[in-house]
C-alpha cells in the first residue's frame, strides 16, 4: 500500500481525501470546456438543475419543509419517507454548479431552499418531515424502511458540497446538528447510546466519511466505521435486500438491493482509504471484482430484478427485464473512483468509462428535462409500458424521485472522477475530455479531443517544473486492442513504442511546455458477446464502438419491428457520423436480416428433430429479407417516438 508523501492541494469535490489518507492516487483538478461532456454538462447546467426548484414545488418536497417549520399549513406530500433526499440532492447538484454560473439566479434558490432546510430542523438536531408531520416526530422506530439516517447522509453530503464550494457554513451548521443527534443515539450495546442499529439504506456512512474529511471531527469517521461495520449482524433481521445477511468483510459477492449495496461499499472504500483498514479493503477489490464479473450488465448497469430494485444470481443478467436503476451506475461511479484512488488500478476507471457513457447517460434525455429510472437492453415489438416509475418510456419526473437530482450531482461533478495524482507528482488521465487537467502543483495538461467519436487524443504540456522528471500516465480503455502514441514538440515526431501494463500507458520525462502526446485509440467498431451462462443473451453479439454501446430503434427501421432482427455477423460494420442526428452521434451500420417466422397457429413451441445427431435445435424462421441496420449509441436511445430497442441482437 502506497502512502502520499507531500499532498497536494485539495481539488474542490465530490471525495475529499485526508491529509493521512492510505492511497494510491488522490484526484486532480480539471477544468471541462468543450466536446461531448461539456455538452452535457451545460444540458445539465442550463436545462435540468434550474427547473429542479419548480419541480421540487410542484412534487411537494418544499411544502413538506415548511410545514415542518411551521410556515404552511396542509398535508404532507410525497408517498415516500425519504422525499427529503430529492431537495438535498438538487442542493448538492447546485452546490458544484455554483462556481460555474455567473448570474445570481442559482445562488438565489440555493440561499432560499438552505433556509427552508434549516427552518425545518427540530430544535435536536432531528429532519426528517416524514417522520415529523406524519409520525409525531417518532425518531428511529423503523430502520428498516424509515430512510432517516439515509436523509440525513444525502443532507451531509449537500452540505459539505455547498461548504467546499462557497466556504459558507449554512448548511453545513445544519449538517452537523443532525449527524451530531446521531451520533448521540447511535452506537455498541455499552457505548451508553440508546440504538445499536443501521439504516436500511445506506448512505450517511460515505456521508460521514466526508462530513469528517470536510470538518476534521474523528467521530464522525468513527460513526461511520460503526455502521458498516453492523451491517450482517442481523439488525434488520438479517436481510440480504438491505445487506444485513453477511457483513461486509464476510461477503462474497454483490446482493441484496443495488444502490444500497453500492452506497455500502463506496463507504467500505472510503473507509479503507482514511484508515488503512486492509481487511475492508481486501473485501471491496473481492466484492467489485465478483460484481463485474458476474452482475454487470454490457451496459455497466447493475440490478437484475425490478420487484426488489436488486441483484440477481451471477450471471442473472436479465435483457428486456434489466432493471439497471440509474441511482445504482451512479453508486457505482462513485464505488469505482474511490477503489481507482485507493489502489491506483485502471480497472476501476474502465468500469467508471463504461457506466458513464452508458447506463449512466441512458438515464437523462437529450433535453435534459425527461429521465429513464430504469434502464432496460431491451424494450419488444408491442410493448405495453407500465407507466410510472418502472416506464421504459421516458418521464418528466417521478413519484419516487430519486435518479434524476442523482444524474444532476454527478453530472455537475463530473470533473472530479476524471484524473488523479500521485506521491511522485505524476499525473494520471482516467478519462478523456477536452480540457485542462492540473495535478500536481506546476502540473497542467492540456487535452483535445473529439473523443467518443474520434480515438485521437491531443495532450500538450502547458505547465511543467523544468528540473523533475514525472510520469503522465494514460488509461488505456480495456476494449481498446490498437494503440498508439506519438510524442514531440509537434505531433508525429516521434513514434514511441510504450508498453500498456495493467491498463497503463506510462511516459516519464523531464517534460518541457509544448511538449505534446498524442494518443491514438483504435475505434473499430467490434462485436461483443456475454459469458455463456448470460442465459437471457446467448446466441445475441452486442455492437460496441470505443466505450459506447449501442443499440437498434424501431424508429430507424420502418417496415417491421425489432423482434424478428437478425445480424449477419459475417459482414463488415461501417461507421457513419450524423451530426443531424440525436444531437450528433456515430452510428455504426451493419448487414442483417428480417426473418419471416411462421405464425405460431396456438402453440409458439415446436418439437425439436434430434434424428440428425448432434445438430443444434434450429428454429423454424427463414432467413428472410436483408435489412440494412442502423446502431445509435444506447445512451440516446428513446429520445425519439415510442417504439422497440435492443441491445443484444440475435445472430442466428
Ligand atoms: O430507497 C431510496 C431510493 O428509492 C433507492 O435508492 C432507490 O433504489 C429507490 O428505491
Ligand atoms: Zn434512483
Amino acid at each position: 500500500m502506497s502512502r502520499t508523501s507531500s499532498v497536494p492541494p485539495t481539488p474542490v469535490g465530490p471525495v475529499r481525501l485526508g491529509p493521512d489518507a492510505r492511497v494510491a492516487l488522490r484526484p486532480a483538478v480539471v477544468g471541462i470546456d468543450a466536446g461531448f461532456w461539456l455538452d452535457r454538462r451545460e444540458v445539465n447546467a442550463r436545462t435540468s438543475i434550474p427547473q429542479g426548484p419548480e419541480l421540487l414545488e410542484s412534487a411537494g418536497n418544499l411544502h413538506n419543509l415548511r410545514l415542518a417549520a411551521g410556515t404552511a399549513e396542509g398535508e404532507f406530500q410525497g408517498a415516500y419517507p425519504f422525499v427529503d433526499t430529492d431537495v438535498y440532492k438538487w442542493l448538492e447538484a447546485a452546490a458544484w454548479q455554483l462556481p460555474q454560473e455567473a448570474d445570481g439566479d442559482l445562488a438565489g434558490h440555493v440561499g432560499r431552499i438552505i433556509d427552508l432546510v434549516a427552518a425545518a430542523q427540530q430544535p435536536d438536531g432531528y429532519l426528517n418531515t416524514w417522520f415529523q408531520l406524519t409520525k409525531g416526530g417518532e425518531q428511529y422506530q423503523d430502520l428498516r424502511w424509515g430512510h432517516e439516517l439515509y436523509c440525513a447522509g444525502h443532507l451531509i453530503q449537500a452540505a459539505v458540497a455547498h461548504h467546499r464550494t462557497t466556504g459558507r457554513p449554512e448548511l453545513l451548521d445544519v449538517a452537523r446538528k443532525f449527524a451530531d443527534q446521531i451520533d448521540s443515539v447511535f452506537g455498541l450495546p455499552g457505548s451508553g447510546r440508546a440504538i445499536d442499529g443501521i439504516d436500511g439504506h445506506p448512505e450517511v456512512e460515505t456521508a460521514l466519511v466526508e462530513l469528517y474529511r470536510e470538518t476534521g471531527e474523528r467521530r464522525y469517521l468513527d460513526l461511520a466505521a460503526y455502521f458498516v461495520d453492523r451491517h450482517g449482524h442481523g439488525l434488520l433481521g438479517g436481510e440480504a435486500y438491505c445487506q444485513d445477511r453477511v457483513p461486509v468483510r464476510e461477503a462474497t459477492n454483490v446482493e441484496g438491493h443495488a444502490v444500497r449495496q453500492l452506497y455500502l461499499l463506496a463507504a467500505a472504500a472510503d473507509l479503507a482509504t482514511e484508515t488503512g483498514d486492509d481487511e475492508l479493503r481486501t473485501a471491496s477489490e473481492r466484492l467489485w471484482q465478483a460484481m463485474t464479473t458476474t452482475k454487470t450488465h454490457v451496459t455497466g448497469g447493475l440490478g437484475a430484478h425490478h420487484d426488489e430494485e436488486d441483484f440477481g444470481d451471477p450471471y442473472e443478467l436479465p435483457n428486456e427485464r434489466a432493471y439497471c436503476e440509474t441511482c445504482a451506475a451512479i453508486a457505482s461511479v462513485q464505488w469505482s473512483w474511490r477503489m481507482a484512488l485507493l489502489t491506483g488500478e485502471a480497472r476501476y476507471s474502465d468500469l467508471i468509462e463504461r457506466t458513464l457513457y452508458n447506463g449512466f447517460l441512458a438515464g437523462v434525455s437529450l433535453d435534459g428535462e425527461h429521465w429513464l429510472y430504469v434502464n432496460p437492453l431491451q424494450v419488444r415489438d408491442g410493448h405495453t409500458d407500465p407507466g410510472g416509475d418502472q416506464s421504459a418510456r421516458r418521464t418528466r419526473w417521478f413519484r419516487c424521485a430519486c435518479c434524476p437530482p442523482n444524474v444532476m450531482r454527478l453530472l455537475a461533478s463530473l470533473e472530479h472522477y476524471l484524473a488523479s495524482t500521485d506521491a511522485d507528482g505524476g499525473l494520471q488521465v482516467h478519462q478523456y475530455v477536452n480540457g485542462r487537467y492540473t495535478g500536481a502543483p506546476g502540473v497542467t495538461v492540456r487535452c483535445e479531443t473529439e473523443y467518443p467519436w474520434h480515438g485521437t487524443i491531443a495532450l500538450t504540456v502547458e505547465e511543467t517544473p523544468a528540473d523533475r522528471p514525472w510520469t503522465l500516465s494514460l488509461r488505456v480503455p480495456q476494449w481498446c486492442g490498437d494503440v498508439r502514441v506519438r510524442c514531440g514538440k509537434e505531433p508525429g515526431e516521434e513514434s514511441y513504442e510504450a508498453p500498456v501494463v495493467d491498463g497503463w500507458l506510462r511516459l516519464e520525462r523531464t517534460w518541457a511546455p509544448g511538449d505534446r502526446v498524442v494518443l491514438e485509440l483504435g475505434l473499430e467498431p467490434r462485436l461483443t458477446a456475454a459469458d455463456p451462462r448470460v442465459d437471457s443473451v446467448r446466441g445475441c453479439v452486442a455492437i460496441e464502438r470505443g466505450p459506447l454501446v449501442y443499440c437498434l430503434e424501431q424508429v430507424d427501421h420502418p417496415g417491421g419491428g425489432l423482434d424478428d432482427i437478425v445480424l449477419d455477423t459475417t459482414r463488415p460494420l461501417a461507421v457513419k457520423h450524423r451530426p443531424d442526428l440525436l444531437g450528433g452521434v456515430t452510428t455504426v451500420v451493419a448487414a442483417g436480416r428480417r426473418r419471416h417466422i411462421p405464425e405460431a397457429g396456438w402453440w409458439p413451441y415446436s418439437p425439436v428433430d434430434t434424428s440428425s445427431g448432434s445438430r443444434p435445435p434450429t428454429d423454424s424462421s427463414t432467413p428472410g429479407e436483408p435489412v440494412e441496420l442502423t446502431a445509435i449509441p444506447y445512451y440516446a436511445w428513446a429520445n425519439r417516438e415510442d417504439g422497440s430497442m435492443r441491445v443484444w441482437l440475435p445472430t442466428s
